[in-house]
């Protein structure tokens, strides 16, 4: 396939680059961390969409070179803003199955850290309830391994996947991340309320904190605060954004 042959020249050729969007804690609204995403720009096609191309990535097995990739590039990153002075931030990076799955996951992951010389728990690494299901023996041991290596793990897209509440209380998950499902029609859909209120204390209950998704209004944002909802991430206060405008945006 012409996308999967592609693909394989985009890293060399310098076509991949990361963007990071701010995540912001409710409470002083200040930026406290940022989660990376993958973009790439093609010469001729223009950007790709990670939904096109991660689904590629995974079939091929490049995502595993691209995510060890993506962690060093992030936690370089993080070293040159805080050579900056900037706030110390966390980044969290998204993983998928097939990079979990793999057998000595973990340590790759620690051997990039020392590496570039940035402590792991300046990284959090958020997996999908997808990714923790089809790995069900060992994700609960890959979890524990991570958190023993001092990352920090969330669940992303919470509530839209087959949502097994019994493994939240198996799995040490640091934080909820609510999806944006629930948050699009959260100030006028009742049901939706209740939901976004439910995961939030049952989280809280578990000692995890939660972050909502793809909040794109004032008003969803002071209704997430009400609801007591930690942290925020969406359009409303930032999109995605390359190394330099980040930079900007924390400094303040
Ligand atoms: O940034 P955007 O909303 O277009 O991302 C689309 C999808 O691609 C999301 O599900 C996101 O988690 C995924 N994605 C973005 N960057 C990465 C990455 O570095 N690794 C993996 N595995 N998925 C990513
Ligand atoms: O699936 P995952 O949560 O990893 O990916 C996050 C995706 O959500 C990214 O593709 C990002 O570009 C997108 N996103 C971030 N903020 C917003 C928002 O406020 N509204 C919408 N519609 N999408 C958003
Ligand atoms: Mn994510
Ligand atoms: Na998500």
């Amino acid at each position: 396939l012409d996308l999967a042959v592609s693909l394989k020249g985009a890293q060399n050729r310098g076509e991949l680059f990361l963007v990071y969007q701010p995540q912001r804690r409710l409470s002083d609204s200040q930026t406290i961390g940022a989660e990376v995403l993958l973009r790439w720009r093609h010469p001729k096609w223009g950007d790709v969409s990670p939904a096109e191309f991660i689904p590629i990535a995974e079939q091929t097995g490049l995502i595993v070179d691209i995510g060890l990739w993506v962690l060093e590039q992030a936690a370089r990153q993080l070293h040159q803003w805080d050579l900056l002075g900037l706030p110390k931030i966390f980044i969290a990076v998204n993983v998928s199955t097939i990079q979990f799955a793999r057998p000595g996951f973990v340590e790759e992951l620690m051997k990039v850290m020392s590496r570039v010389g940035v402590p792991t728990n300046r990284i959090e690494i958020e997996i999908t309830e997808a990714v923790a299901l089809k790995n069900a023996e060992q994700a609960g041991t890959i979890i524990q391994r991570l958190h023993a290596a001092g990352f920090a793990v969330a669940l992303d897209d919470f509530g839209t996947g087959y949502s097994s509440l019994s493994y939240l209380k198996r799995y040490a998950i640091d934080r909820l991340k609510i999806d944006q499902s629930f948050v699009k029609d959260l100030v006028t859909n009742q049901n939706d309320q209740a939901i976004v209120n439910a995961i939030i204390h049952m989280a809280h209950s578990l000692q995890m904190t939660t972050i909502a998704e793809g909040v794109e209004t004032e008003e969803q944002a002071n209704r997430l605060k009400e609801l007591g909802c930690d942290e925020i991430q969406g359009y409303w206060f930032s999109r995605p954004l390359v190394s330099q405008d980040f930079a900007v945006h924390l400094r303040g």
